[in-house]
């Protein structure tokens, strides 16, 4: 079975990924100053020409782009390209504030399509699979990215987007699926489903790639269970192209970022100052081979690590940590700095699933934060401690995870409502009070 989509460029030595990454940043750096206006300006600014950038150790003296910026500018002002020279745009789907849009050439269609590829060659993916693609059509890059990378592999893609549950584990079955692709808590519905109609053994699947939220390792365990499968991860974003800018291979210990089009960068998310290997800071990102909406620096607020140690899957990229979640996700609760990945961990570990609410409010000047959480099938049957003993143990773990009290509510199991793309997982009324 193949191991690599691109083994040449995928194991290449560091040292040269390094040398082409710096190649390929001179150019860009160029492009960039001389077809996108705002960046020409932010640069004069700040008095830093091209010609100062002779390769990635200069890559400091650019200046960072943010959310706000794209916002700003929407929705041409950081094209590369004549617009006639565009073929698709995709576009984030604005839940924080004003979407942001993305445009693509066909030939930066073609690098994403190609990182999607890799990806699923990395989870086993090959020209005999079934590639069963129900992350959403549309807008979003999740439907789009993998349907290219999966005809790129060669498999037979199946488009079945998002929703149906019914119809997504009939097609399952009629066509024996082998890989899924959709986001994490789509995949715990769907396994949640077949476990309930009893239908594991007419399931195929032997991998999934999942990304697009949060997710833990818990949870990687629970849905590798309930499917019967490898869980990789998957992670992207539309400003950087979609998913497969990083990917996790058969070791499942951190994705690599995919070096010969994006260069990544850990920062203080305070004060822009840029962090050694290994710390925890926010992510950001240069594009070095993207013509249409070409980011130089761009601060993706998702936190994690880097690492360069030697994977034993012979890939050489640069790989990085499960994000935490966006430096936005962080909530403060009665002055704590408060996870929803935290808190699903505390879940997890006391055998729960990811089905879970939180409900952050305010009651005069103090919030409260109440967590409401599912019981599993299993725990409603045996019936072995009470909803009151769930509850109180529960509030323990997380007194001690987070350090302030959450108003817990264990609840019946199929009771929180499911996602079939994103999970909404906090609701934080706090928000409403806001002038
Ligand atoms: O979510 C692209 C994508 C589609 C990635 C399918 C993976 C699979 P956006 O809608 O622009 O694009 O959202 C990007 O989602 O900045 C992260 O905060 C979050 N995210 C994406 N992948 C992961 C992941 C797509 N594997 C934002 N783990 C990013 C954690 C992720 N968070």
């Amino acid at each position: 079975m193949r191991k690599y989509f691109q083994e040449e460029i995928e194991t290449m030595p560091v040292e040269k990924i390094q040398a082409l990454q710096s190649e390929r940043l001179v150019e860009q750096v160029k492009y960039v100053y001389e077809h996108v206006k705002w960046y020409r300006d932010r640069m004069d600014e700040a008095g830093v020409s091209p010609a100062d950038v002779h390769g990635i150790g200069d890559l400091h003296k650019l200046p960072f782009i943010t959310k706000d910026d794209l916002r700003d500018e929407y929705a041409y002002g950081f094209l590369g390209v004549p617009l006639e020279d565009c073929v698709r745009i995709q576009s984030t789907s604005g839940t924080t504030g004003r979407r942001v849009v993305s445009f693509y050439t066909q030939e930066d269609i073609d690098v994403w399509e190609e990182c999607c590829a890799r990806a699923i060659v990395a989870a086993g993916g090959d020209k005999g699979d079934v590639c069963h693609v129900c992350y959403g059509y549309g807008l979003f890059t999740g439907g789009p990215g993998l349907n290219g990378g999966s005809h790129k592999v060669g498999c037979l893609t199946l488009p079945m987007s998002s929703g149906n549950t019914e119809r997504q584990l009939q097609f399952m079955q009629d066509l024996g699926s082998t890989i899924i692709c959709c986001t994490p808590s789509y995949a715990a519905n769907l396994g949640e489903s077949i476990r309930e109609q009893g239908i594991k053994d007419q399931i195929k699947l032997k991998a999934g790639i999942f990304g697009a939220e949060p997710w833990t390792e818990g949870m990687r365990q629970n849905i590798e269970e309930l499917l019967g499968i490898k869980a990789y991860d998957i992670y992207g974003l539309t400003e950087i192209s979609g998913p497969g800018v990083s990917f996790e291979c058969e070791e499942q210990k951190g994705m690599h970022i995919q070096e010969d089009h994006f260069i990544p960068e850990i920062i203080n998310p305070e004060t822009g100052e840029i962090l050694p290997e290994g710390e925890m800071g926010e992510l950001v990102f240069t594009c070095i081979t993207k013509k249409a909406f070409p980011l130089l620096r761009y601060r993706t607020r998702d936190l994690c690590r880097l690492t360069r140690k030697q994977c034993s899957c012979g890939r050489t990229h640069i790989r990085m940590t499960k994000p935490l979640g966006r430096s936005d996700d962080m909530m403060v609760v009665k002055g704590v700095n408060v996870w929803p990945s935290q808190i699903e961990a505390v879940l997890i570990k006391q055998g729960y699933e990811a089905n879970y609410l939180i409900v952050v409010d305010r009651q005069g000047n103090n919030d409260t934060i109440e967590l409401q959480v599912e019981l599993t099938p299993e725990m409603a049957e045996k019936q072995d401690k009470t909803v009151a003993e769930r509850e109180k143990k529960l509030v323990k773990g997380l007194q001690s995870m987070l350090g302030i009290r959450v108003d817990v509510h264990v609840v019946d199991p199929k009771t929180i409502e499911r996602s079939e793309g994103k999970a909404v997982r906090v609701i934080d009324k706090r928000h409403l009070y806001e002038s």
